[in-house]
């Protein structure tokens, strides 16, 4: 079934039916202020951490799904009926209630038409400002006059801290503090305590937000939950838009809420505009500061269009037009803005994320940077930076950084049983990608600080990180499984040895190697690399293959991981893709690792992380067996390591298989049918139900994850072909044989490219020729060219 659909032009998703099978979201704001809503209003608002900053509320998966949001109501004055500008939270029958709602690019627009009243409300947090707007219109579309009488609806936290404001209710619920001054409601909690601005981590001390409107004048308001609600009742149906009054109550304790009431009044045809702010401050200074400023409401349409603009120009810093829409529209907009989101918010804050987990992951955070280098450079190397210093001098990682609590040189180094042995590894793929992407081969010579002690070049950074997988390896040579590697649930104990960690080492080693050699007089520094390469090899040659697929680990106790030994789990889908991808296998060998790949654990939805599932095995050997088969790490689809399965078969060649698993588990390539996959067609997600479960391809897990990251590098760089490198772009597709032409536009460091690659010959990969401006060029990489210029590229391949 089809709830919606892409419109391209606008970069947005359009969904029309609002009762989507699961809550459909998107994200307004930066990394200060942040929000999350859904299509039908519900979501919440957060400055700076989902856990810390966290100033409005929604109930985690409850019933009903996505409430409490951002709600505006209308009370009819004379047929006293009244409804919600969103479906929900009212819910009228939807023979009866239009809505559509316009996912974009951190905006939401949703519009609703019921009983001849047609609303639009754009959801939108202005470029680097502490607040939200709700821009509404409102109008009368029926042939006689309405007297309308509208309630603006959130509701707040008492702590920002969502642990206490939800769970420590004994304390919790007698801080809060409301107010309204000049029309402007003042939320505030623990006021009898400093501000204490320089200690965001502090839960106890006051804060303040504030929630006004503008192009409508308030005539009452509620800021007490349960005076607005009544007892017993829902936000389908507060008393107070029942009543069609509110009762300018004042919460000094329990659950706070926003709501102004205004009362409109529309000729037939006739539309009003207003606006609702809310955000970070004082209502007596930081919201009549943001009242005033919008008085004009024109200069809201300014503040959307510079949003936008923003957004669609990071963006369009590569574009394709191929012959298949979901790769486009995915490519063009929502993988790249699936990405930035994740880049923005980790695993912190989503539907499903709700702030238990605060801080950047090491090893996720620094694979989020590979789908947004092209498109906002600048960040990434702040973040890169920040992850570099999250490392110990040992060359380990800290699990998790604090963005706003990391003190390099003052961290306490992990002990060997808290370290993850991937961690500091990917590295490897972040640095070289940016140095790639911007040109700036001294970042290399950059000195910054270790977590604990210390500093060293960034380069020597990724030497410690060498040096540490060398150092915590076992009796077969491949470094330590310690806590974690990539996969959370394999408990290798603290001697067992990970053959996974072992190819991202030889990576690692192989990466090295190359950029020792291009930053050149480093002679002594390849030659140690070049050694222990050759060691790893050979132990990898010894000990890691299984006879027609490479074994994932070995335990402490010598029991493996990934071998045919094994009743369960007896492959494992990374150890395949990585034997390609770090160049370890023969050719032989990556064939016959990755054929196995296809007739083991590929299906429709995607291929399954290991198989068979985990059903028997104690969960003290593999915790994944605590998971139902075909669940998560048991053996479900994990959409993480799809983007490394398309790279591997590219790299061998094979663009129909690459592509074909591309597009089982390209989101858009499921929108006819929705219902299947549940989530939102225009987002990754975490994981996808395999055939061991009932819910077979039913996804979990939406937006923040690392297979968007991987799903944009791995289409824009192994299938689109274009790879940006140190010293040009190089164009190396692998398409599906059957795309006889696609066009790509890319921007590299400040020229243009305008490529087009037609296949007459229906190839795979290879080239036959490239002209750069009409100029035949030698190889396949095009040179740089000036910064401004604009540059035509005609690919043939062959
Ligand atoms: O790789 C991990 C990730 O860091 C957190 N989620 C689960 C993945 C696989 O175990």
């Amino acid at each position: 079934m089809k709830y919606g659909y892409f419109d391209d032009q606008n970069k947005e998703y359009v969904i029309e039916k609002p009762d989507t099978p699961s809550s459909w979201s998107n994200y307004l704001g930066s990394t200060r202020y942040g929000a999350i809503i859904t299509n039908n209003a519900g979501g919440y608002s957060f400055f700076k951490s989902v856990a810390q900053g966290r100033f409005t509320r929604l109930r985690f998966n409850a019933v009903p799904m996505d409430q409490a949001g951002r709600y505006i109501y209308i009370h009819d004055a004379e047929s006293k009926d009244y409804w919600s500008t969103s479906w929900q939270p009212v819910a009228k029958p939807l023979d009866q209630y239009k809505s559509e709602c316009r996912h974009g690019s951190a905006y939401t627009k949703i519009s609703s038409d019921y009983s001849e009243i047609s609303t639009e409300t754009t959801f939108f947090v202005p470029l680097d400002a502490d607040y939200e707007c709700w821009s509404t219109k409102v109008k009368n579309k029926g042939s006689k006059r309405r007297t309308l009488k509208l309630f603006t609806y959130v509701e707040y936290g008492c702590n920002w801290n969502a642990g206490d404001d939800l769970n420590n209710l004994q304390y919790s619920q007698y801080i809060t503090n409301m107010n309204v001054v000049d029309s402007i409601i003042s939320h505030a909690s623990n006021v009898n305590l400093p501000e204490m601005p320089d200690d965001f981590e502090e839960k106890d001390q006051a804060r303040y937000t504030f929630l006004g409107a503008v192009g409508v004048e308030p005539v009452a308001y509620d800021t007490d939950r349960e005076a607005f609600l009544g007892p017993y009742r829902t936000y389908a149906n507060p008393i107070a838009v029942e009543k069609g009054q509110c009762s300018n109550s004042l919460a000094k304790a329990g659950n706070p809420c926003g709501t102004l009431q205004f009362e409109i009044t529309l000729e037939p045809g006739e539309e009003k505009d207003f606006a609702i702010f809310m955000g970070i401050g004082r209502a007596e200074k930081e919201g009549k500061a943001v009242i005033e400023k919008f008085a004009n409401l024109e200069l809201i349409d300014e503040e959307f269009n510079k949003l936008k603009n923003h957004w669609h120009s990071k963006m369009s810093q590569m574009s394709v037009q191929t012959p298949d829409s979901d790769v486009d529209s995915m490519l063009n907009m929502w993988s790249q803005f699936n990405s930035l989101m994740t880049f923005f918010w980790s695993r912190a804050a989503s539907l499903v994320y709700s702030g238990a987990r605060d801080g950047l992951g090491y090893r996720d955070t620094v694979q989020d940077m590979l789908g947004v280098m092209h498109a906002i450079p600048e960040l990434v190397q702040e973040r890169l930076e920040l992850m570099i210093t999250g490392q110990v001098a040992s060359g380990g990682a800290m699990p998790v950084v604090k963005p706003f609590a990391h003190r390099p040189g003052f961290e306490k180094e992990p002990t060997p049983e808290e370290f993850r042995s991937d961690d500091a590894l990917w590295l490897f793929n972040a640095v070289p990608a940016y140095v790639k992407e911007t040109g700036d081969l001294d970042f290399y010579h950059k000195v910054l600080p270790y977590a604990d002690k210390g500093e060293g070049t960034i380069l020597q950074h990724l030497r410690q990180a060498i040096e540490f997988s060398i150092k915590y390896s076992g009796a077969h040579g491949f470094p330590c499984g310690m806590l974690a590697d990539w996969n959370d649930c394999l408990e290798l104990g603290q001697e067992g040895e990970t053959v996974f960690v072992a190819f991202q080492l030889r990576y690692g080693l192989k990466t090295y190697i190359e950029i020792c050699e291009l930053l050149g007089k480093l002679e002594s520094e390849i030659t140690w690399a070049q050694a222990a390469l050759e060691k790893l090899d050979k132990n990898l040659h010894d000990h890691a293959w299984d006879g027609e697929w490479f074994l994932r680990a070995y335990r402490d106790d010598g029991l493996k991981f990934g071998s045919k030994e094994n009743d369960e789990g007896s492959i494992f889908l990374n150890t395949q893709t990585w034997s390609v991808l770090s160049g370890h296998a023969s050719e032989q060998e990556q064939k016959s690792a990755m054929d196995a790949v296809h007739s083991e654990l590929a299906t429709d939805y995607g291929v399954m992380l290991c198989a068979p599932p985990f059903v028997k095995t104690d969960y003290k050997v593999v915790r994944a067996a605590l998971f139902n088969p075909g669940l998560k790490e048991n053996a479900a689809i994990f959409t993480h390591t799809q983007g490394w399965t398309i790279m591997a078969e590219a790299m061998l060649g094979r663009g129909d298989r690459a592509f074909d698993y591309y597009k089982s588990t390209l989101p858009a390539a499921y929108n006819d049918r929705a219902e299947l996959r549940q989530i939102e067609p225009y987002v990754y997600c975490q994981s996808t139900i395999s055939k061991f479960h009932p819910l077979e391809g039913a996804s979990r897990l939406p937006w923040l994850t690392g297979a968007a990251t991987w799903a944009f590098y791995a289409a824009s760089q192994y299938i689109i072909g274009i790879q940006p490198d140190y010293h040009g772009l190089t164009i190396d597709p692998c398409i599906p044989s059957h795309w006889d032409k696609f066009q790509v536009s890319r921007q590299f460091r400040g020229a243009t490219y305008q490529i087009t690659v037609t296949n007459p010959n229906k190839v795979n990969k290879g080239i036959a020729s490239i002209k750069l401006n009409g100029e035949i060029i030698a190889g396949q990489c095009l040179p740089l060219c000036a910064k401004g210029s604009q540059n035509s590229v005609e690919v043939i391949m062959g």
